[in-house]
C-alpha cells in the first residue's frame, strides 16, 4: 500500500486532506503537535463547528470506515531526531505538508507572533528536507505554498505557474532563462512561504530531491465528502479576525445579520479555491510526482479570482445583509487586478468554477 505522511493532518486542510487520501487508499500517518488548536486557546476563539478531539476523529474514522489512520504527536522544526526516526520507520511514499503557521494576520499580530512564525514555519520545511536526505528515504514532499508568495498586483501579465521566462543579455546575444517568479510577499507569514521556496529550489538542486509546491489561494468552505460522513469528523470553520478567510468570514456575518466587512474599499482582487478542490488537487499532484532531477514542480492551486466587492455585493444580495467599508486593519494595495494561469492542474483533472454553487444555491454549498 502506498503510503503518505501528513504533516500538520490536524488542521483546516490537513484534516480533510488526509481523510480523503485514506478513503481512496493510501496509508496514511499525521504528525501534528496540536499547536492549531492551541492558538484558539490563546485568543480565545472557536471553530464554528464543534470539532473532536484527534483520537475522537481518528476512532470515528475507524469505526465508519474500517480504515485506521496513525497519529504522532511531533513538533516539527524542534524534535527534528524524533521526525527522522519516524521518518525512516515509516518511508512514507510522499509526505504532505501542511505544518506551518498560516495566518497573515496572527503573523503581523507582534513581535512574538512574527517570531513565532518565522520560527516555527521555516525550521519546520528545513527539518523536513534536511530529514528525507539525512535518512535517505525516497519520497516526494508535496507542500501547501500560497498564491501570496507573488503579490497581487503584476504588470498586467498572468501570474505563470512558478517561473518566469526572461531574457537577458549576454556577450554573445540575448539568452532565455526561466528564474522564479519575483516574490513579493504581504505579511510575514508569506513571507515564510517565499522563503520555503528557496530551500526547495536549494534540496532538489543539491540533493535532487522531489518536491512539489502548490500556490493555493483562500480556502472556502467546512465540509468535504468524507469529513461529511458523521458529525465526530466535521472540518473546523474559522470566522474570526485572524484565521477566518475572507468570504467563510462574510457567509458567517451573513447568517448573523452583521454588516459584512470589507477592508477598505474591496478593490482587492484575490484568487479563491473551495476546500474539496484542495483535497482533489493534492491527491492529483501525490498521483504525478516529479522524476528524479526534475526541477521543483509548482503549480498554481486555486479554481478563479474575484474583487472582494464584488463578492460582498453577491453574498449581500443573497441574504439581505449590507456590507460595509471598514478601515482596512492591513498594509496592503487597496486595489489590484488578478490574472493568474492555474493550467496545470486542470490538466490533470483538477475542477474549477466551484464559487458558482453559493449562488446556484446548491445544497451541499458551502
Ligand atoms: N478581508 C476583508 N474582510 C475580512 C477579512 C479579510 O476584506 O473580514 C480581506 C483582506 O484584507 C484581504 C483579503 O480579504 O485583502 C483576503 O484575506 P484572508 O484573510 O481571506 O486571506 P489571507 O490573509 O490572504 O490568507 C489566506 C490564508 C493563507 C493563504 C492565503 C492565500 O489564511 O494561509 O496562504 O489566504 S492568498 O491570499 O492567495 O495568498
Amino acid at each position: 500500500m502506498t503510503t503518505v505522511m501528513v504533516l500538520g493532518g490536524d488542521g483546516f486542510c490537513g484534516w480533510p486532506t488526509s481523510l480523503h487520501l485514506s478513503s481512496i487508499g493510501y496509508d496514511v500517518v499525521i504528525v501534528d503537535n496540536l499547536s492549531r488548536r492551541k492558538i484558539d486557546v490563546e485568543l480565545e476563539v472557536k471553530s464554528l463547528t464543534p470539532i473532536c478531539y484527534i483520537s475522537a476523529r481518528l476512532a470515528a474514522w475507524q469505526e465508519i470506515t474500517g480504515k485506521r489512520i496513525r497519529y504522532e504527536n511531533l513538533t516539527l522544526g524542534e524534535e527534528y531526531h524524533e521526525f527522522s526516526k519516524l521518518l525512516k520507520e515509516v518511508g512514507p511514499d510522499a509526505i504532505v505538508h501542511f505544518a506551518e503557521q498560516r495566518a497573515a494576520p496572527y503573523s503581523m499580530k507582534s513581535a512574538r507572533e512574527k517570531r513565532y512564525t518565522i520560527r516555527n514555519n521555516l525550521n519546520a520545511t528545513h527539518d523536513v528536507l534536511c530529514a528525507i536526505v539525512d535518512t535517505g528515504v525516497d519520497t516526494h514532499l508535496v507542500h501547501l505554498g500560497t498564491m501570496g508568495v507573488y503579490g497581487y498586483g503584476t504588470a498586467g501579465m498572468k501570474v505563470p505557474e512558478g517561473y518566469l521566462p526572461i531574457t537577458v543579455d549576454t556577450d554573445s546575444g540575448p539568452k532565455s532563462l526561466e528564474i522564479l517568479y519575483p516574490s513579493n510577499p504581504g505579511s510575514i507569514y508569506h513571507m515564510t512561504k517565499t522563503q520555503d521556496q528557496l530551500l526547495f529550489y536549494y534540496y532538489n538542486k543539491n540533493d535532487q530531491l522531489r518536491i512539489t509546491d502548490l500556490h493555493q489561494g483562500i480556502v472556502w468552505g467546512t465540509q468535504t465528502a468524507e469529513t461529511a460522513l458523521d458529525e465526530r469528523l466535521i472540518n473546523r470553520f474559522d470566522y474570526d479576525g485572524d484565521y477566518g478567510t475572507v468570504l467563510n468570514r462574510f457567509l458567517m456575518q451573513a447568517v448573523l445579520g452583521y454588516p459584512l466587512t470589507v477592508h477598505g474599499t474591496g478593490g482587492q482582487t484575490r484568487a479563491f479555491i473551495h476546500i474539496r478542490d484542495t483535497v482533489r488537487c493534492i491527491s492529483l499532484a501525490i498521483a504525478n510526482p516529479p522524476k528524479r532531477g526534475d526541477r521543483v514542480n509548482i503549480f498554481n492551486q486555486m479554481t478563479e479570482t474575484h474583487r472582494l466587492i464584488d463578492l460582498a455585493k453577491m453574498i449581500s444580495e443573497m441574504s439581505g445583509t449590507p456590507f460595509q467599508l471598514v478601515e482596512n486593519p492591513r498594509n496592503e494595495a487597496a486595489e489590484n487586478d488578478l490574472r493568474v494561469i492555474n493550467s496545470r492542474l486542470l490538466d490533470l483533472g483538477a475542477t474549477t468554477g466551484s464559487l458558482n454553487t453559493i449562488s446556484r444555491g446548491s445544497p451541499s454549498a458551502p
